[in-house]
């Protein structure tokens, strides 16, 4: 974390443009919880980038006063990655849907989290693509009936975002849900703290078009990790992603650990290179001349 602002408070991050999710939407507690964290970390408005893909959720950096980037669909993480290369005293946070960062970017994930790139990373879950109105997603639960699919998912099973970016190397891993936005302005801002890749994934129901996973649902399912988790350990953190009690959801850190980041590891391979004559780039040239 770089960015320091002493006398701002959470509207202050809030830009004039106004907010066109669906009356109830859960992404509304989740941009409370972030102007709410935002103010709590005193981020520089102009020192801090947020970047997005295509999506109900993909808007929510147009609600934020900060710098912003409403990239392709399934491209955010790769820009952001770019942001971050070009200027590593920003701070980089990324929003954006299952569908977005799961199905159509879900490639781009597990780099980004195994190079360990100093991003925060928050997804909003709905298990749905709530723009284009209501087609399944990765995080669809099988059997879901939508849009496109009238008779049910044909899937067997639903992608695990927290189990894959765990799988991946993300070096902090945390749920959260729209309904608790003071939990979750504390989640973001662990995660926004934390150098390295981080993952928040939160679930934010979306009330429009999914008709199964709703707020009603989710509302008594999410329970806190046991007291005695030990988030340093990535064994057990999978369990308690995959593992949660029967019709239960953990929310809370699963996951911490520190390693090098990406910029870190490639300042280091710069100054070896530097330090390497032989590795001069017009040596290197000269051995590719005719
Ligand atoms: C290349 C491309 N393919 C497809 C689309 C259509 N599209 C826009 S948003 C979206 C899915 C959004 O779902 P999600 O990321 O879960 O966000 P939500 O709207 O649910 O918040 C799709 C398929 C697009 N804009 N661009
Ligand atoms: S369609 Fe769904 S995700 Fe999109 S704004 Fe409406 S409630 Fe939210």
């Amino acid at each position: 974390m770089t960015a320091t602002a002493e006398t701002l408070k959470a509207k202050d991050y809030k830009s004039d443009i106004r907010v066109v999710w669906c009356p109830g939407c859960g992404d509304y507690g989740v941009l409370n919880a972030v102007q709410n964290a935002f103010a709590a970390l005193k981020l520089t408005i102009d020192n801090t980038v947020c970047v997005s893909g295509i999506g109900c959720s993909s808007r929510l950096p147009y609600f934020l006063k900060t710098y912003g980037f409403h990239s392709l669909h399934g491209r955010s993480l790769p820009v952001a990655s770019g942001v971050k290369l070009a200027n590593p005293n920003l701070e980089v946070v990324v929003f954006g849907g299952d569908g977005d960062l799961f199905s159509i970017g879900g490639g781009h994930f597990p780099h980004v989290a195994r190079k360990n790139t100093d991003l925060t990373c928050v997804m909003m879950d709905n298990h749905v693509y709530g723009l284009t109105k209501g087609q399944a997603s990765p995080t669809s639960t099988p059997g879901t009936v939508g849009t496109l699919t009238p008779f049910g998912t044909p899937d067997p099973a639903a992608v695990n975002p927290l189990a894959y970016s765990l799988t991946y190397g993300a070096t902090f891993v945390a749920q959260g849900f729209s309904g608790d936005p003071k939990g979750l302005s504390q989640t973001v801002q662990q995660a926004i703290s934390h150098k390295g890749f981080s993952f928040v994934n939160i679930i934010s129901p979306c009330l429009t078009f999914n008709k199964v996973d709703t707020f009603d649902f989710f509302k008594d399912s999410f329970i806190d990790l046991p007291a005695d988790h030990d988030k340093s350990n990535l064994v057990s953190a999978l369990d308690k992603a995959v593992n949660p009690p029967a019709g239960k959801l953990y929310s809370g850190i699963f996951f911490e650990t520190q390693r090098p980041t990406l910029v870190e590891n490639l300042k280091k391979i710069n100054q070896k290179a530097k330090a390497d004559k032989n590795r001069d780039i017009n040596t290197f040239i000269d051995e590719f001349k005719i």
